[in-house]
């Protein structure tokens, strides 16, 4: 039988992805840098916003539809949504703010509460790498990536300069990996059942 070019199947993969983080660390720049291949010094703050890119390789086309929340302390009942419907989430912090570091907590509490049993792939980005400012040691990240990541919270880290375009791809290929894990060799996960029990006591029902 002839081979038809027609019948081709292009496989199709569509994922929502939330972006978050305190405010200013870089989340509008990375996913412009990765989307647009555009960077701006100019800081202007970010209600929410809505970035697609559609990648195609061999047969198949891959959907990132990236929803670019408000910094941390605002909008929680947008970020809820967000949360609860995103396939991966992309959590990041500068390296030149400690605070911003501190703020991971909160949030992977948060996305930990709202996706509970369900889970989601988490990648975090310490950002800002080009500065060459620390203000949160290797040690630290280590722990919070040990803390959190388990097999319903797979977690990966990336430290990454959106200026400077460094590891930008590595972000969005890592979270790839996460969500398409047959193209990727599972790794050993930490359990969390533990954490989301502390986190589930703390939550008072009014
Ligand atoms: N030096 C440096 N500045 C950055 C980087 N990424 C973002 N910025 C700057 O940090 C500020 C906040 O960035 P923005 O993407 O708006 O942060 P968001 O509030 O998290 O969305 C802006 O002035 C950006 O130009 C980076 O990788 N390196
Ligand atoms: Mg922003």
């Amino acid at each position: 039988m002839k081979h038809c070019p027609l019948q081709r199947r292009y496989h199709r993969n569509s994922f929502e992805i939330a972006l978050l983080g305190a405010a200013s660390v870089g989340k509008t720049s990375l996913v412009r840098r990765s989307f647009y291949g555009e960077f701006d010094d100019e800081y202007t703050p970010t209600v929410e916003d809505y970035y697609k890119r559609e990648t195609h390789q061999n047969h198949s086309v891959t959907v990132l539809n990236a929803t670019d929340c408000a910094g941390s302390f605002q909008f929680p009942a947008m970020r809820q949504v967000t949360i609860r419907r995103a396939a991966g989430v992309v959590l990041v912090f500068s390296l030149d703010s400690e605070f911003s570091f501190r703020e991971l907590y909160r949030i992977l509490h948060e996305v930990i509460m709202t996706r509970g049993e369900e889970g989601v792939p988490i990648v975090v980005v310490g950002n800002k790498k080009d500065l060459g400012v620390r203000e949160v040691s290797e040690e630290e990240i280590a722990e919070l990536t040990r803390k959190f990541s388990s097999d319903r919270f797979p977690l990966e880290y990336v430290e990454a300069s959106a200026k400077d375009n460094l590891n930008v791809e590595e972000v969005f290929n890592q979270l790839l990996r996460l969500l398409m894990p047959e193209a990727a060799p599972k790794k050993k996960r930490f359990k969390i059942s533990k954490l989301v029990n502390e986190a589930k006591e703390k939550c008072h029902v009014m």
